[in-house]
């Protein structure tokens, strides 16, 4: 439902909540999950120490989950406008 819902407002062009826009800005694949080097082209300060830390379930990857808990524990920046 989430991933449906994502997807349909991306392709409309709509305005996302800061958490899925920094996401959706940074997934340059489409696939979903942002890898470090997707994160890093955003966030050229994150570390791969902090990456890891932020990848909760050490899939290699982050989630739309793991990118909001990084946000809301401070570790990625939020996107604003
Ligand atoms: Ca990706
Ligand atoms: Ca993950």
């Amino acid at each position: 439902m989430k991933h449906i819902v994502l997807t349909v407002t991306a392709a409309l062009g709509l305005a996302l909540p800061t958490s899925l826009l920094a996401a959706t800005e940074a997934d340059t694949n489409g696939d979903g999950v942002l890898t470090i080097d997707e994160v890093q082209a955003l966030y050229p300060d994150i570390t791969v120490e902090q990456f890891t830390a932020m990848d909760v379930n050490a899939d290699g990857a982050l989630d739309d989950d793991e990118v909001v808990a990084a946000q809301e524990a401070g570790m990625m920046p939020p996107t604003e406008g």
